[in-house]
């Protein structure tokens, strides 16, 4: 698979779940309007989709229909999007600029924002609970509560809490690494392991992708530093340099920039040595996993 052909199925599974969210988000005719809207200014029209295009690749090494890894993708994506707009509130990281237009709280209000990430999150469990996700219902119910779990307080949520109590202080890198694998990498392990649940996959199948998902998960907190720490806000479409003024632990601020890449590079390697053993099905996940390392905001 060249690169322009990666490109292209990025660009092509980019429009498809864009075009699923639309579909799945209440149109913001329907009462209350303004919840409907804001909910809608949050979720589309912005995002790299990492999440979703996760899903995809590992539907394609599952053989999974595409219609379920779209209602699984979307269930990803808009607990991130909840996630993004809670953590802009003045209550977390307090900051202005999201997928580089005004965040939800400054575009509408606190209030209207808290009910967005709350409303998104209900509506998740809402697609994965979805009669045609899949034929098994003891597979669904697994992952319903695997993303129960990854954005839950020992998922998402808790690794938030850990960051929010961090603040100020100096983190060994163990501590900064579990605060990570919950806060980002939990969300993006069930990317993963949704999009092959969405098809037919064994345990030691799943149990080699759980190994790829956590090393990238963690690769891309990783590069996510390093980016706040030498990107631009323009470039990012978030504030830069947000985390040393802020004062929050980082691989940047642990490592220094280079080892932190080198790190990256590290956790890239261990992540392509756990697919080795699905030869050619995996290559999407290969191509993502460069996706994730390379990619410049
Ligand atoms: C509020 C419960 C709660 C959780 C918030 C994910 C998160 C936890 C906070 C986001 C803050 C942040 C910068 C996290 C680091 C990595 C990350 C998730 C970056 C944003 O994800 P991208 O780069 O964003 O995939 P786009 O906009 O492309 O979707």
């Amino acid at each position: 698979m060249t690169n322009d052909d990666f490109q292209s199925w990025v660009q092509a599974h980019q429009a498809l779940i864009e075009s699923a969210l639309q579909d799945c988000l209440p149109q913001p005719g329907v009462a209350p309007p303004r919840l409907h809207g804001a909910m809608r200014y949050a979720v589309l029209g912005g995002g790299k989709r990492v999440r979703p295009l996760l899903a995809y690749a590992s539907g394609e090494l599952s053989g999974a229909d595409l219609g379920r890894v779209t209602r699984a993708a979307c269930a990803v994506e808009l607990i991130h999007a909840y996630s993004l707009v809670h953590d802009d509130l003045p209550c977390m990281d307090d900051d202005v600029l999201r997928r580089g237009k005004p965040t939800c709280h400054v575009e509408y209000d606190e209030a209207t924002a808290l009910l967005v990430g709350d409303s998104l999150q209900s509506l998740a469990f809402e697609m994965l609970a979805h009669p045609g996700l899949s034929g098994d219902s003891g597979v669904q119910l697994t992952m319903i509560r695997l993303l129960a779990e990854a954005s839950g307080s020992r998922g998402m949520a808790g690794g938030q809490a850990i960051d929010l109590e961090s603040t100020g202080k100096t983190l060994e890198l163990p501590e900064l690494e579990s605060m990570h694998i919950r806060k980002t990498g939990e969300l993006i392990r069930a990317s993963v392991v949704l999009g092959a649940r969405c098809g037919e996959i064994d345990e030691a199948g799943l149990g080699q992708l759980d190994r790829f998902a956590k090393s990238i998960g963690l690769a891309f907190q990783v590069v996510d530093d390093v980016l706040d720490a030498e990107s631009s806000t323009a470039t990012l479409g978030k504030t830069a340099g947000k985390d040393s003024k802020d004062n929050k632990p980082t691989y940047v601020s642990l490592l220094g920039a280079r080892q932190a890449k080198e790190m990256a590079r590290e956790l890239y390697d261990f992540a392509l040595s756990a697919l080795a053993g699905f030869g050619e099905r995996a290559d999407r996940l290969r191509q993502m996993a460069d996706f994730v390392v390379q990619r410049q905001f």
